[in-house]
């Protein structure tokens, strides 16, 4: 009898447990919904070349005097001085192809330089959902989803994204999971995937990017698969992942 070995899928919800889950994974998934890897994987389906990830506004101030493009965003809006914030429209622009962008978060991008010592950390969202996990689903590798949530804190989004993955992933018969945070993200995800717009009106950060008028943002975020790239971390910078691939093909 042939017993089939099945990879092991889990979410870790804030950026201060990922200690402690961390050990044996050397494959994650960052996820920022609202809205850093949103913007992330939005930026490199429209031509953006790279995005360099740092965690803050110091390491961002040091690259603009460089003279690179920098966004910054802290509490939702954009820091005063620098180029850009983490609206995803706002790297749809033609003129960003081709570039190198600097991006710095209150959350997605701190939580992306945790991780970054592993082998694999590559950039997910509800926008690149299917695209992330049917690639996912052929590594025959443990994943560990690490959701940034707000200030350290659970959030609603990120974890609902977390709990799709794992349901993805535990559907295919090839992984499972053991921690309760997966199962909770799990359920969370099954509750709301009829109308994630509506399940995630009390959250908080949907409410925080309401007042400062974000809707727009927020509906765009909430959107699955709207977008097929997936950011992979190399050297330090963000790159679609397809475009690694080819490099490494014999
Ligand atoms: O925390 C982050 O990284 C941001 O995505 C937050 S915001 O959506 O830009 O407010």
């Amino acid at each position: 009898m042939s017993t089939i070995k099945r990879n092991r899928i889990e979410v870790c919800f804030t950026p201060s447990d990922f200690h402690k889950y961390e050990e044996g994974f050397d494959l994650i998934v960052v996820i920022d919904v609202l809205r850093a890897t949103s913007a992330i994987c939005t930026a490199l389906e429209h031509g953006v070349a790279g995005i360099i990830p740092v965690a803050t506004l110091d390491e961002a101030r040091e690259y603009k005097k460089r003279g690179y493009i920098v966004a910054a965003e802290r509490n939702g809006g954009v820091v005063e001085g620098f180029d850009l914030g983490n609206s995803p429209y706002s790297y749809m622009n033609p003129e960003l192809k081709g570039k190198e962008i600097v991006l710095t978060t209150t959350n997605g991008t701190k939580a992306i330089r945790i991780a970054e010592h592993k082998k694999t950390v590559v950039i997910g969202a509800l926008n690149n959902l299917d695209s992330l996990c049917n690639w996912l689903s052929k590594q025959n590798r443990d994943v560990l989803v690490l959701a940034s949530g707000w200030k350290d804190q659970f959030n609603l989004e990120d974890t609902i994204c977390g709990g799709a993955i794992a349901d993805y992933l535990i559907d295919t018969g090839k992984f499972y999971s053991d921690d309760d945070s997966s199962v909770a993200a799990k359920f969370l995800f099954r509750s709301s995937k009829e109308n994630l717009f509506a399940y995630l009106k009390a959250s908080s950060h949907r409410r925080r990017l309401r007042a400062l008028n974000l809707n727009a943002d927020v509906s765009y975020c909430l959107t699955p698969n709207n977008l097929t790239a997936i950011p992979i971390l190399k050297n330090g910078i963000l790159v679609l992942l397809h475009e690694v691939e080819l490099e490494t093909q014999p």
